[in-house]
């Protein structure tokens, strides 16, 4: 699916733009499911509104975001679409050849000042052992800068885990990075075509700005991993499928260990 010099940018840079995986009729279907889980989830009083917190964007007038985590739990088209054999293609190409499923987001970004995230790094929210991790971003709508795309500073995988930011007054502690020494007008902005996938190395630097324009952006982001590569601390909350294998086969055989909840226990079938 990808091409060498796709690859060697993804390695190079720590991310990738890749066009071609989903059709325009899937993206279509895609979008209309898109909408339907925010639907049901509201119907059902959900409670999908969230800002990053921390003082990062004190004095910053923007408005919530609109997020659920899992759509596969919600919808079979995305369910499919996890599974889509170009998507976990280009997924192996980065990673491969095997590709476990972490966990999917959804995001809508509202128009006129819908918030943006602080550039910081997924590795210190569900740290492996090595580094395959990545974030596969569909995006469901052309996106561009003023409707606050995502934004990464290129290369900055190569630095490894880097320090969390404290907080100057205490207050919620959020996992970003100093917003001085890495400010997100600083970072690329990665403008995308309805149906790109952004491929983004857990370790890169990224995060958006507000979405300032009349058009909402839309994107579901699928993180994956290796997996031969293990959780080094087992703190992040359990998704719907974690664990499930997306492409090729978990090489272990203990698929329980570091996935599963603990209470979750293996079991024969009587
Ligand atoms: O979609 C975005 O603008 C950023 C998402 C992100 O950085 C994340 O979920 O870690």
């Amino acid at each position: 699916m990808l091409t060498p010099q796709q690859i060697n940018h993804y390695h190079v840079h720590g991310y990738v733009l890749v066009s071609g995986i989903f059709s325009d009729a899937e993206v279509d279907e895609l979008e209309r499911e898109f909408d339907a889980i925010i639907e049901r989830r509201l119907r059902q009083q959900a409670s999908l509104d969230v800002k990053w917190s921390g003082q990062w964007s004190s004095g910053q007038d923007s408005s919530p975001l609109i997020h659920t985590q899992d759509v596969q739990a919600y919808s079979a088209t995305w369910a499919r679409a996890l599974l889509h054999p170009l998507l976990t293609e280009a997924m192996a190409d980065l990673i491969g050849p095997n590709v476990m499923l972490h966990h999917t987001k959804l995001f809508q970004k509202p128009t006129e000042k819908g918030s943006g995230f602080p550039m910081h790094q997924d590795y210190p929210y569900f740290p492996h052992e090595r580094h395959s991790m990545a974030a596969g971003i569909i995006h469901l709508r052309d996106t561009n800068e003023q409707m606050g795309c995502l934004r990464v500073v290129p290369g900055s995988h190569k630095l490894g885990p880097l320090p969390i930011h404290k907080e100057k007054h205490g207050g919620p502690q959020d996992f970003y990075l100093d917003p001085e020494k890495y400010p997100i007008d600083d970072a690329t902005p990665c403008p995308a075509r309805r149906g790109d996938v952004l491929f983004c190395s857990y370790l890169t630097i990224h995060g958006s700005g507000i979405n300032r324009s009349d058009q909402m952006r839309k994107t579901v982001l699928v993180q994956f991993r290796d997996p031969a590569d293990r959780p080094s601390n087992d703190q992040h909350s359990r998704s719907h499928g974690q664990g499930m294998m997306l492409r090729g086969v978990n090489p272990h055989g203990d698929w329980i260990k570091g996935i599963m909840p603990a209470q979750v226990k293996e079991t024969a079938c009587p």
